[in-house]
């Protein structure tokens, strides 16, 4: 990864340049492999990010709205356990709308959102930085899957990473730890964790939210192609695949895939590959935890003595933690 700029500028927006070489190099090893799969991170170029957006719209798409309510309506017990005036550093940012809605009453000194879809965030935290002028805003475009080690400029004291919507589910439970034992590590000794999470549920509404009828997270999932054929110099073509979307009991995820609709073959540079008719390219895994399950996990990663909070039909769990003493 490399540091553009040292310090923040005039625009306070700091961005890390994309390393461009290493991304090519983990899709073509992820396309070649016997199961071909994908990370989740690059269903998000702009379109992938407006996409997205649509998707939290959705009637099916239940988590965006369930976490809204679960916060509309323990807001003031939220803001208490997490405290005001800090540094609230919003991991996979995307158009800010959540942290937003946090700010007349959670008051950060500090706002840095953090996001891999670098031009997205440009543009959310200039919308932000006019409603908002009181509070210090800094745009990191960065992957911080990779690394979460935040350039001199963020302040250490009194750090709160939001990490909203269930995102942690795009891990597998032993990297959702590995990414919490970092943020523990990243926030200090005075610092905590708001984390929402999705809860397991019924199969059909699984399903159903990720196999919409619109078509919406068809959409979503077929540009990843789009978002490929532009990254690798790829020759996917989108009409050549269809969404297929689904809860895995044994491991507690709802899958994504793209299935070939024929034998197609792909040629990008660096690789080319065979897919027979009905084979898959894995595009997302999201994970679905247990009340119980997740605080365990929380605890193991640092973050002991959680308090949670819940909507009606345990649809979906919002946390907060304070880092355990290191
Ligand atoms: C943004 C990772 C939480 O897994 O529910 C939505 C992404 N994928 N529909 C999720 C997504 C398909 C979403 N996360």
């Amino acid at each position: 990864m490399t540091l553009i700029a040292e310090r923040p500028t005039a625009g306070f927006l700091q961005l890390y340049q994309k390393d461009d070489d290493a991304l090519r190099t983990e899709l073509s090893e992820g396309l070649l492999a016997p199961q071909a799969a994908t990370s989740p991170k690059f269903l998000y170029d702009a379109l992938g990010s407006k996409l997205f957006e649509a998707i939290c719209e959705l009637p099916e798409y239940y988590p965006t709205r369930t976490e809204a309510a679960i916060f509309d309506t323990h807001l003031s017990d939220i803001v208490e356990s997490a405290g005001q005036g800090g540094v609230l550093i919003d991991l996979g940012a995307g158009n800010c709308a959540k942290a937003a809605r946090l700010f007349p009453v959670l008051r950060p000194r500090d706002y840095v959102p953090v996001d891999i879809s670098v031009d997205f965030l440009r543009g959310a935290v200039e919308g932000l930085r006019q409603r908002f002028p009181r509070i210090r805003m800094t745009g990191l475009g960065m992957d911080f899957s990779r690394s979460l080690a935040l350039p001199a400029f963020v302040p250490e004291d009194g750090r709160l990473f939001f990490y909203p919507g269930s995102s942690i589910g795009n891990f597998a439970p032993e990297q959702a730890l590995s990414l919490l034992t970092a943020m523990r590590t990243a926030c200090g000794d005075d610092g905590g964790l708001l984390i929402g999470v999705d809860l397991a549920k019924d199969a059909r509404l699984l399903n159903a939210a990720y196999d919409d009828a619109l078509g919406v997270t068809a959409s979503f999932n077929l540009n990843l192609l789009r978002h490929l054929n532009g990254l690798l110099g790829a020759d996917f073509d989108v009409r050549d695949w269809r969404h297929r979307a689904f809860w895995n009991p044994a491991q507690g995820r709802v899958e994504m895939h793209l299935e070939a609709r024929r034998h197609v073959v792909v040629r990008w540079q660096g690789g080319q590959r065979h897919f027979r008719e009905g084979e898959r390219i894995h595009t997302e895994n999201s994970y679905k935890y247990t009340r119980q399950g997740f605080l365990q996990l929380l605890e193991r990663a640092g973050f002991p003595a959680a308090r949670t909070w819940t909507d009606e039909r345990e649809w979906f769990l919002v946390c907060h933690a304070r880092a355990a003493r290191g």
